[in-house]
């Protein structure tokens, strides 16, 4: 008997294997458990609590990491963004538990035996203590009560971890050098420690189970049944959002400019996003899901009387106004998707602030929402401001839930950082008080940066004017309120010639161009450029989205095979 200690523990590789075969099935039920019952998804709370809790700088690097990244592959920002979060908050948690479950592997002994589901069930057990808070601070996912989520995670991780100290007993460790392989049944063992007979023999003999299964079997067998029902849990999900979704008809009513001259080139894109295709962007992986019949605005603060609105109020006793509104992500690169353009219907934000008596010391409109987002303006630019709004529609339809649902500000010319979706709260304050990503770095104004957007540069298009081949080339150009007065395209680096500027959906939206290109063989690079209607050209050098905007020249490559203009 020469009793080694190498034997009581397993080896790291061995303890991967497993505890990943563990982690992943703990992921796809706790998907599943989402998606049927609505039980909290540990995974995204996890996440939103990680984002709002780490410093700003840390979360800025991360944002402009994936933004950068999604950009690089080619991706589409608007479409990715918030798939990629969703799946850095599954990776991460999936990492951790892992990382939880490997530790177990490796430093409980193995002659644990019996003792070692208990003592997993117990280390699950723990890891759902932490995590139960985290979830209920966030909680995304109101649908079920909070008793019954606390218990849900408590016994979906307690049950991990006892499967975590059952397999610990019952996958056999793998044999190492000098060690023969075992593959015929072993018998259990009187003594705990059987393990101890010699590095020769091979593993320890289990306490529990007559036979054990190789460490290969077991992360086929679980890490197989994990891949189906996280297939399956996946194949549920698309079926509910493909017969939950209609397909989108398109306004439903006319546009402002239709019969505008001047024409957007095809490929451009659409002047009025479809609503299902408006860019969405805030702090969570999951919406906010308010409850319209319970939820209130409260208007709180310095004001002679405190009001609590309900959605109808808001509705009916302030005339509603409707504008059509381009809102930007102040994380939008240069050419970016984060920009879209709809029409807001809501009460104007001064109206109700005036039947609450607001009192002269009030110098500040702080707004909170029901994610712990909040953001100050001036009161009085809002008073003098009638376009600032809050907004209960987009599209003449109930604001969707991604979008606010039931109220969100609008304020013009700034970027969407300044507007808070999903307001529960509106205080008049005498202090300033620093919003939500202002506290974390970004601008303390968010004036929108003038931008302009090559969409297409239209090669099926080409014709001849005066005998010579030219090439419709269309895009936007944006500056908030400011509006475009002009917009000037050039090729590689020849003179600045004139787009000529659609009429707008309203002064609060991008203007779509279009231009001519007079056709030149060859590779070549097309930039733009536009001017405000305050006369101030777009800022040409480029700077980085954080921690005001993106600025610079947006460009399209023109590769020497695009145009075969003699057909
Ligand atoms: N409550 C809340 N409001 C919010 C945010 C948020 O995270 N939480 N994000 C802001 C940001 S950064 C942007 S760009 C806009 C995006 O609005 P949209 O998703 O409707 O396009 O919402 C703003 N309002
Ligand atoms: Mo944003």
């Amino acid at each position: 008997m020469t009793p080694t200690t190498t034997l009581h523990r397993r080896s790291l590789r061995d303890a991967l294997g497993i505890a990943l075969a563990l982690a992943a099935p703990l992921v796809s039920l706790n998907y599943l458990a989402w998606l049927v019952f609505g039980l909290p998804f540990v995974p995204f709370d996890v996440f939103d609590w990680m984002t709002r809790v780490l410093p700003g700088g840390l979360i800025t690097f991360g944002i402009d990491t994936m933004v950068q990244t999604l950009v690089a592959l080619g991706f589409d920002l608007k479409d990715t963004a918030k798939l990629a979060e969703q799946m850095m908050a599954v990776a991460g948690y999936l990492v951790s538990v892992w990382a939880v479950a490997t530790a177990y592997l490796t430093l409980v002994p193995l002659r644990l035996g019996r003792r070692s589901p208990l003592l997993g069930a117990a280390v699950g057990l723990l890891v759902g203590v932490l995590l139960a808070p985290i979830v209920l601070s966030v909680y995304s996912t109101p649908e079920v009560g909070r008793w019954v989520s606390v218990l849900w995670i408590l016994l979906a991780h307690a049950v991990w971890g006892a499967a975590l100290g059952l397999s610990h007993v019952w996958v056999r460790p793998e044999p190492r050098y000098g060690e023969a392989a075992h593959d015929e049944p072993r018998m259990a063992s009187e003594d705990q420690g059987l393990g101890e007979t010699g590095a020769t023999v091979g593993p320890p003999a289990v306490p529990i189970f007559a036979e054990t299964i190789s460490r290969r079997k077991f992360i086929l067998r679980v890490g197989g049944a994990a891949a189906v029902i996280t297939a399956s849990g996946a194949g549920v999900a698309t079926y509910l959002r493909l017969t939950e979704e209609e397909p989108y008809a398109g306004p439903s009513f006319p546009l402002p400019n239709a019969g505008a001259p001047t024409e957007p080139v095809p490929g451009t894109r659409p002047e009025y996003t479809p609503l299902p295709e408006h860019y969405r962007i805030d702090i969570n992986t999951i919406p906010p899901n308010i409850d319209i019949e319970d939820w209130r605005l409260e208007i709180r603060g310095l004001v002679q009387e405190p009001l609590d609105l309900s959605l109808e109020q808001l509705q009916t006793a302030y005339e509603p106004q409707e504008q059509f509104v381009t809102l930007s992500c102040i994380s939008n690169p240069v050419g970016g998707s984060l920009i879209s353009t709809t029409l807001w219907t809501g009460a104007r934000l001064s109206e109700v602030l005036e039947t609450t008596g607001v009192l002269p010391e009030a110098r500040f409109v702080h707004i909170t929402s029901e994610d712990g987002f909040h953001e100050t303006a001036a009161l009085d630019v809002i008073r003098t401001d009638p376009r600032i709004m809050l907004t209960y529609s987009f599209d003449r339809q109930p604001l969707p839930q991604g979008h606010g649902s039931p109220l969100r500000v609008y304020i013009p010319n700034h970027y969407g950082m300044k507007q808070p979706k999903w307001i529960v709260g509106i205080e008049l304050t005498a202090e300033f008080e620093p919003g939500y990503w202002v506290e974390r770095g970004w601008s303390r104004e968010a004036i929108v940066n003038a931008t302009s957007v090559i969409d297409t540069v239209y090669a099926d298009g080409l014709e001849r004017q005066n005998g010579s081949p030219v090439v419709p080339v269309g895009g936007m150009a944006y500056a908030g309120e400011r509006g475009i007065s002009e917009v000037v395209v050039r090729m590689d680096d020849g003179p600045w010639e004139q787009a000529e500027l659609r009429e707008p959906l309203s002064d609060l939206t991008w203007v779509i161009w279009r231009y001519s290109w007079p056709f030149q063989a060859g590779q070549h690079t097309l930039y733009v450029r536009c001017r405000d209607g305050e006369g101030n050209w777009q800022v040409a050098e480029s700077s980085d989205t954080y921690p005001d905007g993106a600025t610079g020249l947006h460009d399209f490559r023109i590769p020497a095979d695009y145009i075969f203009p003699e057909g």
